[in-house]
């Protein structure tokens, strides 16, 4: 329940799970989330000086979230405005059934809720981290992204194949390639 939310430290992930977990003493579910059993985990997070926050989710054995974010005091919170802005159940692109908001003009040094539900009746762990988008980027998604930019001009690209936990070193001709198809321009 929101009075006694988790806190959040912008920048680092958390492990969260939902089993177990009802909806006392909470408000209403907002009108993005799809319905069914609400079990619901709190966190809260201080706005920073930007007055930007970005909040995702990443999936684990809770395979859809969603989440919104209020204010006020915690026994008597409202949804943070406009409604669209703190609420959402799915991301668009790769795990979209994860979930994400982008806030802004919050007010720098005053405490703010979320709230994270399994779509449906779903229960789970997941992971939760809000950001600061002024000054911080989302962590890397394991198996998903890189953690910089990666030329892949000319490059020699190593894998890892996980499943056969075989390492597998394979030469792409980018660079031939690419000089045949786009000459001069170089992806990145
Ligand atoms: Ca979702």
């Amino acid at each position: 329940m929101p009075c006694s939310a988790n806190p959040l430290s912008l920048g680092v992930t958390e492990n969260g799970n939902n089993a177990c977990t009802g909806s006392t003493s909470e408000p209403n579910a907002p009108s993005c989330w799809t319905s069914g059993v609400r079990n619901t985990i709190w966190y809260s997070f201080v706005a920073p000086a930007s007055g930007q926050v970005s909040i995702r989710t990443l999936l684990g054995t809770l395979i859809n979230t969603q989440i919104a974010v209020y204010q006020g005091a915690c026994g008597s919170l409202s949804q943070v405005a406009p409604n669209a802005s703190s609420c959402n159940d799915n991301l668009t692109g790769s795990e979209h059934e994860a979930s994400q908001v982008n806030l802004t003009g919050l007010t720098s040094g005053n405490t703010y809720y979320v709230v994270v539900d399994g779509a449906n009746d779903m229960i789970g762990t997941f992971q939760i981290v809000a950001i600061d988008p002024a000054t911080q980027s989302f962590p890397s998604t394991p198996g998903q992204d890189c953690s910089i930019a990666f030329p892949t001009c000319n490059s020699i690209l190593t894998y890892l194949i996980q499943d056969m936990q075989t390492p597998v070193v394979l030469v792409i001709l980018m660079a031939l390639m690419i000089v045949q198809v786009v000459k001069g321009i170089c992806l990145v």
